[in-house]
C-alpha cells in the first residue's frame, strides 16, 4: 500500500471501491463497514442509535451493487436474530447497535454464545461514555465477559477496519459471535485507513445441527461447557495475538489500556510503557504479568468501569486505576493527565492546569415546525401525568414545554403508564407518549399488555414517519427500506385496534384545537385509548417548507404565549409593549406550521405577504 495522501473526505467511490489504490479518510463507523465488506459480509442488520448509526448506512453507500443484504430491523434483538440466522445459514453477518441496544438484544446475545455460528458473526456495540446522546453510559465490555465471547476494542479508524476483518476470522475459528466495542470518539472521529480488497465470501450453506442451534436444556448444558472450552482456547490464543502488544519505554510506570484511552495515554505520558489491548476479552494474563514484572508501578487507564483493573487485581498484581481516573464520564487527554498527576506519575504543569476555555452551551431544542410541540401543550393544559419515551419528543420534558414526567428506556412509556395508572397516585389522566419508531421497537408488547389487563390510560403515538432523533432512518411504518426501496407500511391505527385499543383517534398536530379535543376525549374514554398524530418530521425525508409567517408588530402585545412553544424561529424583537418585549419570526427558518398563529390571541402572526415557494 503506498502512503500517498488520503482522500479528503469519505468519498463514496473510494469507500466502496473494491481495491482502493491509496489510503482513505474514514470515520470509525465507515471503517467498520469497510472492514465488513472486505471480510465478505453478506447480511447486516441493526437498529439506529448514536454513535453506531452510520455503520449500516455506510454499508449501503459502499454497496451499490447490492451484494450485501442490509436492513434496519425493528429493534436490536430482531437485528441480532437476523444476523444469527444468516450466520447459521452460512453467510457472514454483522449486527450493529448502540450500547443500550445490546440490552435489548441480550436475550439472543447470551445464548448465541452457546449456539455459536457457522459463518462469522460480528456484533458491534458503540458505547457512549459521557452520555452525548443516550440515556446512560453503561460499559458494554462487561457483556463480553458475561456472555463469554471475544471482544475487540479498536482505538482508531485503521483498527476499526482491521479488527472487523479479524473479528470475522475469530468468529469462525472459535465458533462464537465476536463483540466489537467502540466508543463515540472512535465511531465518529476520522482517520486515515489503508484499506484492503473487498471480498465476496462464499455462502457455506445451511447444515442441520439441532444439538448446536436448538437450545433445549439437554442441548444447552453441553453447549455451555463447549463455550467454556472455547474460552480456554481463546485464552491461549489471545496471548499471541498481534492485536495486543507491549510497548516498552521507561520502566517506572506501565499502563494497561484499550480503545481510545490508549491514545490519551500516549499523548499525555509518552514515556510510559504500555500494554495496548486490542483483543481485550479474554484478558491476555501472561502479557499483563510480563508488563507488571518489568515496571515499577502498574496502572490501568480505561473509560467507565474498572473492567480491566479488577481482572488485573485478581491476578494478584498491585495495580492502580479508578482511584486516579474517573469511573463516570468520558476520559479526555486533560483528565488522563490529571489522573497521572494525582497518581504522582507526572508533575502538574502549566499546560495541565490551563483551562481549555469554555464553549458556549446551547440546550437542544425542537426544530421550527416540529409536529411534536402542540400535543404536549395540550397534555400540559389537561394536567396529564405523562410517561415519556425516547426520541426528539423527549425534549418536551424541558423548558418551555415541561410536559413529560419520565423517560427511561425505549418503549418504557407504555409500561410505566400502566404502573402509574395502577398506582392510584397520578393526579391527572395518565398518558404514555411514544414515537412511531419507538412504538414499533418496544411499544407493541406493552400496548397489548395494557389492553389485555384492561388498564385505563391513553397512548399518544407521535407518528412523524421516521426515526428523527438519530437522523431520519426508516422503519416499518415509514414505507421505505434502508436502501430507499418502497416497502409495505404498518397501519398504526389498525395495529393498535388489533392489539386491543378501545378507541383510536388520528389527528393533525398542527391543528391545536383538534389535538386538544382528541386528547381530552381520549383521556375521558374507557380502556386504552390511542391518539396518533400524523404530520411528517420537518427534516426528513425532505425538508418541509410551507408558507412562512411573520409578526405584525403593531398587533403584538408581548403576551409571550407563543414563547411557550419553544419554537427556535420565534425570537425577541426590538419592540416593547408595556415593559415586555415583543416577538418576531425568523422567516428563513419558519416552516409555516401555523401553530404560533393558533396560540396568538391578537392574530399578530400572519403569512408573509407575497411569498412564493421558489424563494
Ligand atoms: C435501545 C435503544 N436503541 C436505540 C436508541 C437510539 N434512539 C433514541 S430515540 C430513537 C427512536 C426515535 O424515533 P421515534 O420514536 O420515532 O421518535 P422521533 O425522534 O422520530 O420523534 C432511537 C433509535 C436508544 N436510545 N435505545
Amino acid at each position: 500500500m503506498n502512503a500517498s495522501k488520503p482522500s479528503a473526505s469519505p468519498d463514496p467511490a473510494a469507500l466502496g471501491s473494491p481495491a482502493p489504490s491509496r489510503p482513505i479518510l474514514l470515520s470509525g463507523n465507515e471503517a467498520i463497514a469497510r472492514g465488513a465488506r472486505e471480510a465478505g459480509v453478506r447480511v447486516a442488520a441493526g437498529y439506529p442509535g448514536t454513535p453506531s448509526t452510520e455503520i449500516l448506512e455506510s454499508l449501503v453507500r459502499m454497496d451499490p451493487g447490492r451484494q450485501v443484504y442490509v436492513e434496519w430491523s425493528t429493534n436490536e434483538k430482531v437485528g441480532l436474530d437476523v444476523a444469527l440466522g444468516a450466520a447459521m445459514g452460512g453467510a457472514r453477518a454483522l449486527c450493529a447497535m448502540k450500547h443500550v441496544g445490546l440490552n435489548v438484544a441480550a436475550d439472543t446475545f447470551m445464548t448465541a454464545a452457546y449456539t455459536g455460528v457457522r459463518a462469522g458473526l460480528v456484533v458491534v456495540s458503540a458505547d457512549d461514555p459521557g452520555i452525548h446522546s443516550s440515556q446512560n453510559e453503561q460499559d458494554n465490555r462487561v457483556f463480553a465477559r458475561f456472555a463469554g465471547v471475544p471482544m475487540l476494542e479498536p482505538a482508531d479508524s485503521q483498527e476499526a477496519r482491521d479488527f472487523t476483518v479479524e473479528a470475522f476470522q475469530l468468529s469462525e475459528r472459535f465458533d462464537v459471535p465476536v463483540l466489537i466495542r467502540t466508543t463515540t470518539r472512535v465511531s465518529h472521529a476520522r482517520g486515515v485507513v489503508a484499506p484492503g480488497t473487498i471480498q465476496v465470501a462464499p455462502v457455506l450453506g445451511f447444515e442441520r445441527a439441532p444439538a448446536k442451534f436448538v437450545m433445549l436444556p439437554a442441548h444447552a448444558r453441553p453447549r455451555h461447557r463447549a463455550l467454556l472450552q472455547r474460552l480456554e482456547a481463546m485464552e491461549h490464543e489471545v496471548e499471541l495475538s498481534p492485536l495486543n502488544r507491549i510497548e516498552w519505554r521507561e520502566r517506572a510506570v506501565g499502563v494497561v489500556t484499550s480503545g481510545i484511552a490508549y491514545h490519551y495515554v500516549r499523548e499525555v505520558f509518552p514515556e510510559a510503557s504500555v500494554l495496548k489491548l486490542g483483543w481485550s476479552h479474554p484478558l491476555p494474563r501472561e502479557l499483563v504479568r510480563e508488563l507488571a514484572a518489568g515496571v515499577g508501578r502498574l496502572l490501568v487507564v480505561e473509560e467507565l468501569e474498572p473492567f480491566l483493573e479488577e481482572q488485573v487485581r485478581a491476578l494478584g498484581l498491585a495495580v492502580e486505576g479508578k482511584t486516579h481516573f474517573s469511573r463516570a464520564g468520558e476520559l479526555a487527554p486533560e483528565s488522563v493527565r490529571r489522573g497521572f498527576e494525582r497518581a504522582g506519575c507526572l508533575t502538574a504543569t502549566e499546560s495541565a492546569s490551563r483551562s481549555l476555555g469554555q464553549t458556549l452551551t446551547r440546550p437542544p431544542v425542537m426544530c421550527p415546525g416540529c409536529p411534536h410541540v402542540a400535543p404536549f401543550l395540550a397534555l400540559r393544559a389537561l394536567g396529564a401525568v405523562v410517561a415519556g419515551d425516547i426520541g426528539c419528543y423527549t425534549l418536551a420534558a424541558t423548558e418551555p414545554l415541561t410536559a413529560m414526567d419520565s423517560t427511561v428506556a425505549m418503549g418504557s412509556s407504555i409500561g410505566m403508564a400502566i404502573g402509574l395508572a395502577r398506582s392510584g397516585g397520578a393526579p391527572g389522566p395518565v398518558v404514555a407518549a411514544i414515537g412511531d419508531s419507538t412504538f414499533l421497537h418496544a411499544g407493541l408488547p406493552a400496548l397489548a399488555d395494557a389492553a389485555y389487563n384492561g388498564t385505563r390510560m391513553t397512548v399518544l403515538i407521535l407518528d412523524n414517519a421516521t426515526t428523527a432523533m438519530t437522523g431520519g432512518q426508516a422503519h416499518p411504518a415509514a414505507g421505505v427500506t434502508i436502501r430507499g426501496d418502497a416497502a409495505s407500511v404498518v397501519d398504526l391505527p389498525e395495529l393498535c385496534r388489533v392489539l386491543g385499543a378501545s378507541s383510536v383517534r388520528v389527528v393533525d398536530p398542527y391543528d391545536m384545537a383538534a389535538t386538544h379535543l382528541a386528547l381530552e376525549q381520549a383521556a375521558a374514554a374507557p380502556g386504552v385509548s390511542v391518539v396518533i398524530t400524523n404530520r411528517p418530521c420537518v427534516e426528513a425525508p425532505v425538508k418541509v417548507r410551507d408558507h412562512p409567517f411573520h409578526v405584525v408588530a403593531e398587533r403584538c402585545t408581548a403576551c409571550q404565549a407563543c414563547m411557550n412553544l419553544g419554537c427556535p424561529s420565534i425570537t425577541w424583537s426590538e419592540g416593547w409593549h408595556e415593559g415586555r418585549r415583543k416577538v418576531q419570526i425568523d422567516i428563513p427558518t419558519c416552516t409555516g406550521c401555523t401553530v404560533c398563529a393558533q396560540v396568538c390571541p391578537t392574530e399578530a402572526m400572519v403569512p408573509v405577504p407575497g411569498w412564493s415557494r421558489k424563494r
